[in-house]
């Protein structure tokens, strides 16, 4: 059949909302042409702190409702995911301010960047934030921020937000006032459900953990003690994540969470995977060297810069101190779709 006709016939079904698949690839043999983000680093002292901190007199947090830097990853055009199925941001408060009361669909997490002396409450019970905590906001959870303390603190803030975009399922709502009242003690979830215990005669039905907050000092001496095991993962040293302690499963349904250490001089072997991961620095200095040869791309990170690595990208992990990294991504979602994979070049 010649060009013309088929063209032709393309035209005429385009016209009553059909497509012909042969002339599409729908359904490529790798994610390579796929994945529109690109690896890359925020660096934080030296480029997103000044101008995330020069929002603080632009606009106060309640008028902003969040006063949050969007981290846009470079190849997915100004779309507000810093990875295909991912959104991160950095969350400025200053003393005295309100972040107020709503809740919405998507998951959110928090991670703290630095600074002392805010909280955020999550149904009725405030978390004091702490540098390295990590504090869950589950789906339609009513939640606030505040700041009691001197000096300004930062928080990433990691949601699904593109993967319920996927879906529609997409909804907000705002509390009629600016705070909710506390229903529960700070530290109540941490001690109910967070000392490999649970409170007799309860149970808990929801589909996240009933644990909000996950100091880091309690994550980071896990680590310190097993490193002791030197059971080093090839590719990932010391690699722990956050359950939800009721199922054993991710503190939240489609984020998965993690905290890690590479001991000093750490040199991962090559390493991907289809989950799509956001890093942050808690403690040290080394590099993401993604892909190999002339064309590997080296992302340097030191405490606090922000790194994203995109589904089936290879890369590696090295360290020149003793560093932990905080780490989340949509491998929990995967696993349950039953579309999770790695490749540890050992095939
Ligand atoms: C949100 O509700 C928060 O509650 C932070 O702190 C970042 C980004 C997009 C949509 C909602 C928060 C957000 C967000």
């Amino acid at each position: 059949m010649s060009d013309q006709t088929r063209t032709e016939y393309y035209a005429r079904v385009g016209a009553m909302d059909l497509s012909p698949l042969w002339t599409t690839r729908l359904v490529p043999p790798l994610p390579r042409d796929q994945v529109k983000a690109r690896p890359h680093l925020w660096d934080y002292d030296r480029v997103v702190r000044p101008v995330l901190l020069d929002a603080g007199p632009l606009i106060t947090a309640k008028e902003a409702q969040r006063r949050v830097l969007t981290l846009e990853n470079p190849g997915l055009g100004g779309s507000h995911r810093i990875l295909e199925s991912l959104y991160a941001g950095l969350q400025l408060i200053l003393p005295g301010e309100v972040a107020p009361a709503h809740r919405h669909s998507p998951s959110a997490l928090r991670f703290i960047i630095e600074g002392d002396g805010a909280y955020t409450a999550v149904s009725g019970e405030k978390s004091v934030m702490k540098p390295g905590d990590f504090i869950i906001t589950p789906s339609m959870t009513w939640h606030d921020h505040g700041h009691e303390g001197a000096g300004p603190v930062v928080w990433m803030d990691g949601l699904d937000i593109p993967m319920l975009g996927l879906f529609g399922a997409m909804f907000f709502e705002t509390y009629p006032d600016d705070s909710q009242p506390q229903r529960r003690q700070p530290g109540d979830s941490l001690a109910r459900y967070g000392a490999n215990m649970r409170p007799v005669g309860e149970s808990w039905s929801k589909p996240e953990s009933p644990i909000f907050s996950y100091p880091y000092e309690r994550s980071r001496e896990a680590l310190e003690q097993l490193r002791r095991t030197a059971e080093w993962d090839p590719a990932a040293g010391l690699k722990l994540e956050y359950i939800d302690p009721t199922r054993g499963f991710s503190a939240m349904p489609t984020i998965s969470t993690f905290l890690q250490l590479l001991p000093k001089g750490f040199s991962g072997t090559p390493y991907r995977t289809t989950e799509n991961t956001v890093y942050t620095v808690v403690e040290g200095g080394g590099r993401a060297i993604i892909g190999d040869g002339d064309d590997a791309i080296v992302l340097s990170w030191r405490p606090r810069d922000i790194f994203a690595i995109p589904c089936w990208v290879p890369h590696r992990l090295e360290s020149d101190d003793d560093a932990t990294l905080f780490s989340f991504s949509d491998r929990t979602a995967q696993v349950k779709l039953g579309i999770w994979r790695e490749d540890r070049g050992n095939a």
